[in-house]
């Protein structure tokens, strides 16, 4: 099984299989695809375009079987190796999750294109300025703390619901944007960012990530060079 991802440091869609992959110790191979631009002529579109139609990353290949989109890769991986527990157990915890899934995967639009993924960047400066500035990057926050109190209380934690799954595995870059722009949550969201930061699969990801030592001025928004 391949799974093809972009630059761990920028790539928070390639981030979420990834670590649920490295936690459930599900054997893969890393496809790394760098991002060299997005347009019809780079090397990464190129290349992608290859694999399947969207020529986006992540996308799964399982004896040549594409899958590709976040969710479809979750629900597969889920499905192919049921015995797994990726998502919760309960159908009513199941549609829960799922429902937090989804409304990330759709939602959020304001924090993830004000606050992209940098994982080795460091700027609470621009958390200040942006959240004083974009109201809708303050309700989605609020939003998310709601939704993670509701969760960790129903289950009792330490994760979403109870063991690391796909939910975790969906905000994890969330709690990586909370982390690079010093975004101020209360203490439950603080303490499940740091319980996501110390889970396996998401610590492997971000050494890499820091290992990267590349600086991507499409990618970046708020700097001009690495610090
Ligand atoms: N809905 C897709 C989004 C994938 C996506 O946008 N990935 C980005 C990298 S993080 C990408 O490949 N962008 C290339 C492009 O926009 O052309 C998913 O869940 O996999």
């Amino acid at each position: 099984m391949q799974l093809f991802i972009g630059n761990k440091n920028y790539s928070s869609w390639s981030m979420r299989p990834w670590v649920l992959l490295w936690h459930f110790q599900i054997p893969f191979e890393e496809v790394m695809v760098r991002f060299d631009g997005f347009g019809p002529d780079t090397l990464f579109k190129r290349r992608m375009m290859q694999i399947a139609p969207t020529g986006r990353v992540p996308v799964l290949v399982d004896d040549g079987l594409a899958v590709w989109d976040t969710l479809a890769i979750a629900e597969y991986l889920a499905e192919r190796f049921h015995t797994h527990p990726l998502w919760p157990r309960g159908v009513r915890e199941r549609a829960r999750a799922r429902s937090l899934c989804a409304e990330m995967h759709a939602g959020f639009s304001a924090l993830r294109s004000h606050c992209p993924q940098n994982i080795e960047a460091s700027l609470p400066d621009v958390g200040r300025r942006v959240l004083h500035e974009q109201a809708e990057v303050r309700s989605e926050l609020q939003r998310l703390q709601a939704m993670w109190s509701e969760a960790l209380r129903a289950s009792a934690g330490p994760f979403l619901f109870g063991d690391f799954g796909i939910a975790d595995a969906y905000f994890a870059p969330v709690a990586g944007r909370i982390r690079t722009y010093g975004l101020p949550v209360d203490d439950v969201a603080q303490g499940y960012v740091e319980r996501v930061f110390a889970a396996p699969g998401v610590a492997a990801w971000v050494r890499d990530a820091l290992a990267e030592r590349e600086f991507l001025d499409f990618e970046e928004p708020y700097r001009t060079v690495r610090d």
